[in-house]
């Protein structure tokens, strides 16, 4: 028998089905807090894992949300080039504030503040990715294509190449 989800991994089916999709979320016995353990557990490429990582806006204080791919590091220069301003790393205080989650559990929308999105384009070329979903051990499987519906986010170059 399947277990009932817990309350933030319900949060986040919901707000699938609030945008009109049906992808599951997953509570899993094993822990999916990095990409990696997400990888392992689900028999993915950590490639394929969504990192959902919060940046701050410098200036204002304003929440940005990257979501990139699980071997890739975040170029802070080429987000900033697409327009996500001076960027300094969120706390996990910060985190939890913006998006009523905690690190390790980051979905990439659904969050208590809208945020601007900017997604990696190597997301793109997997056929199915898994993200977060609320927990530490929850995730769900998408079509990547739904990536920028999902988040009105946009598609971007942000990987480190050093
Ligand atoms: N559940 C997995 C796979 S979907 C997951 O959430 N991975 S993640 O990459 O999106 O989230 C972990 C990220 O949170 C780390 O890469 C790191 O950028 C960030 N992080 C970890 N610890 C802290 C911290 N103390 N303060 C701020 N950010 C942190």
């Amino acid at each position: 028998m399947t277990k009932p989800l817990s309350r933030s991994a319900r949060r986040v089916q919901q707000a699938i089905e609030n945008r009109g999709f049906d992808f599951i979320v997953q509570e899993l016995p094993q822990s999916t807090r990095t990409a990696q353990d997400a990888a392992t557990a689900v028999g993915c490429d950590v490639g394929q894992i969504v990192k959902s990582l919060i940046f701050r806006v410098e200036e204002n204080d304003e929440p940005v949300l990257a979501l990139v791919s699980g071997n890739n590091r975040v170029d802070m220069v080429k987000l900033a080039a697409v327009g996500a301003g001076n960027l300094a790393k969120a706390d996990a205080e910060f985190v939890r504030a913006c998006t009523g989650f905690a690190i390790g559990g980051i979905p990439p929308f659904g969050h208590d503040r809208d945020m601007r999105t900017f997604i990696d384009e190597d997301l793109l070329g997997y056929d199915r990715v898994w993200a977060a979903a609320g927990t530490p051990n929850a995730v769900f499987e998408l079509d990547p294509a739904a990536l920028p519906p999902l988040t009105s986010g946009v598609i971007c170059e942000l990987r480190s190449d050093t």
